[in-house]
């Protein structure tokens, strides 16, 4: 089966069933700061399942881009992906146990003719926190499910997503064995002091991965196998001269390459989509994920004797994948130039570091006649130069790496920098949300006295808030200046006394824009948006198509100030501001 046919099929028959499609979400979150990217298709919909209403109603489907990178060091088996799409529905508050069952049950027998027999479930077997699921269980009984488990919190239970938010029991479909499917049932918001309430309204959230589903449905007992890696595998094979399934060489040699092939795979398909998603490599947060995704391919390359530049080769061919993602996601093929831009210059970049790395190795070599843990551990964190190539130099001089005291200073390293995530996640949208909303109408009321200040050239391009700032990027060729700065502040401050009301209205896409709001440049947008409009209606001072939430009167926000600006790139600007 092609990827495209199942991710029609899911659509196309959750809308037969009243859902409306929504486009995917960036994978970047906006104005959110709890997580780097989106890992799951509940996740730009947290707001929606909490309890605001969402324009296009109370049944949705689509198919999200996802990023997970805990998994990172997995990938290169046959399962694991950092990048990967997810198919989802959602009832907000409508349909719940019963009907979730039922069409999960209809779409995998009667659309995609799985035998009864094949399938096999799991469902919660209840805990201090939450009852046995029976009901669900009985529900898969009535439907002809011999093979049923009842399994507890640490299989059949599903989010937050962050430290808090909604959860609940969930129900796990396998066919052959092999998990294709998650209904969660969410009945609870996980508090912060670690409760589980119950929800008044619950909601259902479902998930399947693409392309785990793909490769099952088609009989391959390797994702990598199916018709979304297979173009891209091609083109590595062609660029390495091996092949990905070669039967003269012995089992552990075939099995390294197919690996590295993996690998590369994987890692450059993410990179196009985050870089497509508005991220540059460099040393933070997301840009730097996307930084070790890239570096990380190269070093497999080496392994397939692949020493020239091969990135953006490989890119092009995840580009070249219409069948999969043409009219899905249309910003590869608005940011195309960009992605392949982006990917050369990090490869042409990282080789440098990677002469330079080893003339210093060589150096310590010579000085000292040996490279120590903590030298191997600075080369690695600060040139991103990788361990292997630092063992493989010493080797060729008959030396060995203290390979204990290099991992022990990277656990540590990666244990201090948990702990920041951590306490990354606690600032976030879900344990302060009410100044993070404030932040939110702020970024939009900054964006509106930079259009009125500058003039209209001035366009949003990325924004980020945390419990503690504001961050904003938009379009303006030079720094601003002291006074343009004050007049700035004033604008959003005068706007902020005035105590302005935050209308949210709900209409048709073609009307949103029409009526002025301002919106992402390229996003793909559902047909009908929510608008967020600050003062009255018909004399707006910020009009803009979001997601929200917003507070309800500007009043409550306390004073603006911008405390630092930057550039953000070239002709892009980047503010950083507060409410005291
Ligand atoms: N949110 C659930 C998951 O990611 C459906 O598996």
């Amino acid at each position: 089966m092609k990827a495209r046919d199942l991710k029609d099929k899911y659509i196309k028959f959750f809308e037969s069933k009243g859902h409306k499609e929504i486009p995917s979400a960036r994978l970047v979150p906006e104005n959110d700061s709890t997580t780097l990217f989106i890992s799951a298709g509940m996740h730009p919909l947290v707001p929606y399942l909490l309890g605001q209403p969402h324009p296009l109603g109370a049944r949705l489907v689509d198919v999200q881009k996802c990023v997970r990178t805990g998994d990172i060091e997995e990938v290169g088996d046959e399962c694991h992906h950092t990048f990967f799409e997810m198919l989802g529905n959602w009832s907000l508050g409508d349909y719940f146990k019963k009907e979730a069952i039922e069409y999960s049950y209809e779409f995998l027998t009667k659309v995609l003719n799985i035998d009864n027999n094949n399938l096999s479930v799991t469902c919660f077997a209840g805990d201090d926190d939450a009852p046995k699921d029976t009901e669900s269980a009985e529900i898969w009984e009535r439907l002809g499910i011999k093979d049923i488990k009842f399994l507890p919190k640490k299989d059949n239970w599903w989010g937050p997503a962050g430290t808090t938010g909604p959860c609940g029991p969930d129900t796990e479909m396998f066919y052959d064995g092999l998990e294709i499917w998650n209904d969660v049932f969410m009945q609870y918001n996980k508090n912060a002091k670690g409760e589980y309430e119950k929800l008044t309204r619950p909601n259902v959230d479902t998930g399947m991965g693409v392309e785990r589903t793909t490769a099952v449905l088609s009989g391959l007992n390797d994702d990598y196998l199916t018709d979304i890696f297979q173009p891209i595998i091609k083109k590595i094979e062609e660029l390495s001269g091996l092949s990905y399934v070669e039967t003269r060489l012995i089992t552990s040699l075939q099995s390294t390459h197919q690996k590295s092939m993996r690998i590369i795979s994987d890692h450059i398909r993410s990179a196009v989509f985050i870089i497509a998603d508005g991220v540059e490599p460099n040393n933070k947060e997301a840009g730097y994920v996307l930084r070790r995704l890239i570096r990380r391919a190269i070093r497999e390359g080496k392994n397939l004797g692949m020493e020239n530049n091969f990135c953006k080769i490989v890119a092009q061919s995840v580009l070249d994948n219409q069948d999969n993602y043409a009219g899905i996601y249309p910003e590869l093929d608005l940011n195309k130039n960009k992605i392949l831009e982006i990917i050369e210059n990090e490869e042409i970049k990282f080789r440098k570091t990677l002469e330079s790395g080893l003339h210093e190795i060589n150096k310590l070599i010579i000085r000292n006649h040996q490279v120590s843990g903590s030298e191997a551990f600075n080369l690695y964190q600060s040139y991103g130069f990788p361990v292997e190539m630092i063992e493989e130099e010493l080797d060729k001089n008959n030396l060995c790496l203290d390979i204990d005291e290099f991992n022990k200073l990277k656990t540590e390293h990666a244990k201090k920098s948990k702990t920041l995530s951590a306490g990354k996640f606690k600032s976030g949208l879900a344990d302060d949300s009410h100044v993070v909303t404030k932040y939110h109408t702020a970024t939009h009321l900054l964006h509106a006295a930079l259009r009125n200040i500058l003039g209209e050239q001035v366009q949003q391009s990325g924004s980020n808030i945390t419990s503690n700032r504001l961050r904003f990027d938009f379009t303006y060729h030079s720094a601003l200046t002291l006074d343009e700065i004050k007049k700035v502040e004033d604008f959003v401050n005068d706007n902020i006394k005035k105590n302005l009301p935050v209308m949210c209205q709900i209409m048709p896409l073609e009307k949103a824009k029409e009526s002025g709001a301002l919106h992402f440049f390229g996003n793909k947008y559902p047909s009908s948006v929510s608008v967020y409009s600050v003062g009255n209606v018909e004399s707006w001072v910020s009009k803009e198509i979001c997601t929200g939430p917003h507070v309800e009167n500007t009043g409550i926000m306390g004073k603006f100030k911008i405390i630092k600006q930057e550039s953000a790139g070239s002709g892009k600007r980047r503010v950083y501001a507060i409410l005291e």
